[in-house]
């Protein structure tokens, strides 16, 4: 397989300056980005200095101000025409999105589809940003909550999802009457000027958008770090690792500030012997070398019932030796590159460590792709191993399955929970018992739990996050919009006495 090297620096150009990026903001700067899919330099994008984001952060907060006055459904046609920008611009963001981050194409073009999905939701839910009415005790009183806008909400995207993350923060903040400033990872700073710009051109076709409604701030940590430690901005939502999450939600907590944090997960399928083995192993192949293993959902342990694991783990090694992995723009390719050299790295220890805890590894090498040696491909890691030991309980970020062997299925859930993370999970089964144990409150400890379908590729209109040290945190669909808005509960008497509640007496002479 060979890769042409000469053309993709071309293609970016073309496609940043369809999408609208002046030529000037990734020609000139000190950010040096690279393709995966080659490991080459496709870009210079100037970083955004310290004062130009406190001024952006500055600039939101009075953007709010008229905004949060804005009747929602109209925030709402603002999104709706986002939508269409995106949708009008999907295969071009979508390729860019696959040359930045070396996911499939068609996982590129998915990437804004889950834009579009978003904007889609967001738009028809500016019109029903709806709060409860509640009994009250008290004669001719009512009780409602209306929900308010919020503030500026911060928002810090990974690479993987390096569009999508920050629309599902985006759309509903700003049709919850918010404004946004963006930190996007360092890595992908492209998609983001691009996705900023069709916001921009969005904004020009609504009219009277308020200036510097969404911002966004392009460079290091620190950028990251302003909108953690701003008062102007009462909730940031994080997307990364544990690590990141660590650092980050308790100087929130400090100021009281509002935290979503999806940080790690490290996600498992149990397969039982009723399974339907053809749809599984199905499920099983895209949830874990999908992304080249880099979503944050990506199925990381295989929990395999013992009459069925050698035929599962027979047809599973065939796949992985077989796969296509190469350039994401090929149509034979399922496995693209991993992000960098940090990444093969890592994968590279953690599949060292299972080996010297006794584990059978199928591939897991590199491969070289011609033309792109400084790119790092891998052959997807099958790794079978005894028990769940420490490098099984934590989360790399690449494409390693650990496969581990279960007698019971009460020992399959109890290995399903017994990791630090809590994020995605799946069963595979026929057996309706079996379906419904997963699911209940002694099944998955998981923020999301799947039925015959893998943990990868979630539909937006749920709400998206986990449990334990995944952070807590639900973006996207169900009720998620409440976070980016503060509650007011409202106590209203339209009578002509006063009676305190909870029969309290307090009466004075007049
Ligand atoms: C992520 O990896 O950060 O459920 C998000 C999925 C995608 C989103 C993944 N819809 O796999």
């Amino acid at each position: 397989m060979a890769t042409d090297t000469t053309a993709l620096d071309h293609e970016v150009r073309e496609l940043l300056a369809r999408l609208g990026v002046h030529e000037s903001r990734y020609t000139e700067g000190e950010l040096v980005v690279r393709s995966p899919i080659t490991g080459q330099v496709i870009a210079h994008v100037a970083k955004t200095t310290e004062s130009a984001a406190r001024e952006s952060i500055a600039a939101a907060r009075r953007a709010f101000l008229e905004w949060r006055s804005v009747p929602a459904p109209r925030r709402g046609e603002l999104v709706r025409v986002l939508g269409e920008e995106l949708r009008a611009e999907i295969s071009t963001l979508g390729r860019l999105v696959t040359i930045e981050t070396g996911k499939l194409l068609s996982e590129g073009f998915g990437e804004v589809q889950e834009m579009i999905d978003i904007c889609v939701f967001a738009a028809g839910l500016s019109r029903q940003l709806a709060g409860l009415t509640i009994a009250s005790e008290r004669a001719h009183h009512r009780m409602m909550e209306t929900w308010h806008p919020l503030g500026v909400v911060g928002v810090i995207s990974a690479f993987n999802f390096p569009v999508a993350v920050w629309s599902w923060n985006a759309a509903l903040a700003l049709v919850c009457g918010n404004a946004v400033v963006w930190k996007p990872s360092e890595k992908t700073p492209l998609t983001a000027l691009a996705t900023q710009a069709l916001f921009e051109r969005a904004a020009v076709k609504v009219g009277n958008v308020p200036a510097g409604l969404s911002a966004l701030l392009v460079g290091d940590v620190q950028l990251g770090e302003m909108l953690v430690d701003s008062a102007q901005v009462p909730l940031v939502s994080a997307t990364g690792s544990t690590a990141m999450g660590r650092a980050v939600g308790p100087r929130l907590a400090k100021r009281f500030a509002r935290s979503i944090l999806e940080l790690g997960g490290n996600n498992a399928a149990i397969v039982c012997p009723s399974a339907d083995l053809d749809l599984a192993l199905r499920g099983i192949a895209f949830s874990a070398m999908g992304t080249a293993g880099q979503r944050c959902t990506s199925l990381r342990r295989l929990i395999v019932h013992e009459t069925i694991y050698d035929d599962l783990v027979a047809r599973l090694k065939r796949v992985y030796l077989s796969v296509g992995v190469g350039d994401p723009r090929d149509s034979g390719t399922l496995v693209g590159p991993l992000i960098d050299a940090r990444s093969f790295t890592g994968m590279q220890a953690s599949l060292e460590e299972a080996r010297g805890a006794g584990a059978t590894v199928t591939g897991g090498e590199r491969v070289v792709v011609e033309g792109a040696e400084d790119a790092f491909y891998v052959r997807p890691a099958l790794v079978e191993i005894a028990e769940q030991v420490g490098v099984v309980k934590r989360e790399t970020f690449a494409p390693i399955l650990y496969v581990l062997k279960y007698r019971e299925l009460e020992e399959a859930i109890g290995l399903q929970n017994d990791v630090p993370q809590g994020l995605s999970s799946s069963i595979f089964t026929l057996n309706v018992r079996e379906a419904e144990r997963f699911l209940s409150a002694t099944g998955s400890d998981c923020g999301i739990a799947n039925v015959n379908i893998g943990t990868s590729g979630a539909e937006i209109g749920g709400a998206f996050g986990g449990e334990k040290e995944t952070g807590g945190g639900r973006e996207s669909g169900s009720d998620a919009w409440k976070q980016y808005m503060r509650r007011a509960t409202n106590t209203i008497n339209y009578g002509t006495d006063l009676p305190l509640a909870q029969g309290v007496s307090f009466e004075i002479d007049q």
